[in-house]
């Protein structure tokens, strides 16, 4: 049982988040017994994303976000602050996901941290610490991206604003390339500061009839772009960081930084800037573009955490009083998470990815074999799975069914699809014991 959940994390997932108070309770004491973690659930999604990366281009996209539980009954539970205000309990997930550079399929999890603010309402130096603390998951994020991608061809860890530290830089695995939203005007090697030193470049060009989607107070607009790039030699910071880790750190490194920012904005309206600050060189205009178009594949992990809080997952929704096995449950609805994404991707996108990319062989023999249980000997046109064995949305087809989808309406949406993952997940442990069996 365990293993079961280690390896097929989607079995437990989605009847807990519909929530019951009887099934929480022998969740929350099966995981005290079986002392399953997040640590083994995540090295195992990695070492199976791992195999996948093989012979990739691949981003590691990481970010976190804070799953919110409750207030005051969540607090006396054992659970740590999360969001701004302090009022608001509930955990933390920070994820590497895996994706092709390339065609942007998903692969998986490279790795995750699940934690629990347990210090209270911090005082100020305390609350340094550990925001010192919890700055290091940048750092591990990618050392863990460089460890389990390690057989891809290359390896690019994509991170938004928050990650814009120096010893990210200083200490990243000789096998990362990263690329990050600038968050600091730092000081460069000549003492000038380095957006200063962006704005007095020449624009290598500009980007026409760029979509800017609408947010609230403002709609949806196209705009002119103009980018400059250009290489920096930026200086370790004086402070913000302990001094012992400071001397450790080289005293400056280069990278590469890409400004853009809108020509001609409408007056009533806050121009785009946008920087950008790389690990790789940047050449040319081409390899300028091709740093933005990685960055901007960072989409992709916010659509993950959206649909592991809505959708079929709706993990805060999930009634488990205690912060361990709540851990482990998050991570377990974190991996299973990722195989929905994907099936949805497919449902999209029927050619995309093969179902290999997702199911390993033993998987595959069984949904086939599900497959033509739901076919039957004779299908009509619309009982019959109308895609190709090979594809994922072969699987998302079966899964789909399994999951309480007609094959006549509509198509399955998350929910259906975690629910039929669960099924299949249960399914296939049946079939491995029988197995055994006999
Ligand atoms: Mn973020």
């Amino acid at each position: 049982m365990p293993r079961a959940l280690v390896c097929d994390p989607g079995s437990c997932v989605r009847k807990l988040g519909s929530g019951r108070r009887s099934r929480e309770m022998r969740f929350t004491r099966f995981t005290r017994h079986a002392a399953v973690t997040p640590e083994a659930i995540f090295a195992d999604a990695g070492a199976k994303t791992g195999l996948r990366a093989a012979g990739r281009e691949v981003l590691a996209i990481q970010d976190s976000s804070d799953l919110v539980f409750g207030g005051v009954k969540r607090r006396a539970q054992g659970f740590g602050p999360v969001g701004k205000g302090g009022c608001t309990r509930g955990l933390t997930l920070h994820a590497v996901l895996a994706v092709d550079a390339i065609t942007g399929e998903v692969l998986g999890l490279a790795g995750a941290q699940v934690w629990n603010r347990t210090g209270g309402k911090a005082a100020p130096r305390a609350q340094r610490t550990l925001e010192e603390k919890e700055s290091l998951r940048w750092i591990k994020g990618a050392e863990t991206a460089g460890r389990v991608l390690a057989k891809a061809a290359g390896i690019t860890v994509v991170a938004d604003r928050e990650s814009d530290i120096y010893e990210d830089y200083a200490r990243k695995p000789a096998n990362v390339h990263l690329v990050t939203r600038m968050r600091h005007n730092r000081c460069l090697g000549d003492g000038k500061k380095l957006y200063d030193h962006m704005a007095a470049q020449n624009p290598a060009g500009e980007l026409e009839h760029i979509d800017i989607p609408a947010k609230p107070g403002q709609s949806a607009r196209q705009a002119k772009l103009a980018l400059r790039f250009c290489k920096v030699e930026v200086r370790a910071p004086h402070s913000g960081m302990p001094k012992e880790s400071v001397q450790l750190l080289a005293p400056s490194l280069t990278l590469w930084a890409i400004d853009i920012c809108e020509v001609n904005a409408p007056e009533e309206i806050t121009p785009i800037h946008w920087r950008l600050i790389s690990t790789r060189a940047i050449e040319d205009w081409a390899g300028a573009l091709e740093i933005l178009r990685l960055y901007r594949m960072r989409w992709s992990i916010e659509e993950y955490f959206h649909s592991l809080k809505s959708g079929g997952f709706k993990i805060e929704e999930a009634r488990i009083g205690e912060p361990d096995p709540m851990m482990v449950l998050t991570a377990a609805a974190a991996v299973a998470a990722v195989t929905v994404m994907q099936l949805i991707k497919a449902r999209d996108n029927p050619l995309g990815q093969a179902i290999a990319a997702v199911f390993d062989k033993q998987d595959c023999k069984i949904i086939a074999a599900i497959n033509q249980e739901y076919e039957g000997p004779n299908p009509r046109p619309r009982q019959k799975n109308p895609n190709p064995r090979h594809s994922l949305a072969y699987a998302t087809w079966v899964i789909g069914r399994l999951g309480g989808w007609t094959g006549y309406y509509d198509k399955p949406g998350p929910k259906t699809l975690n629910s039929g993952l669960q099924n299949f997940y249960k399914m296939k442990r049946g079939a491995i014991l029988m197995r055994r069996d006999m």
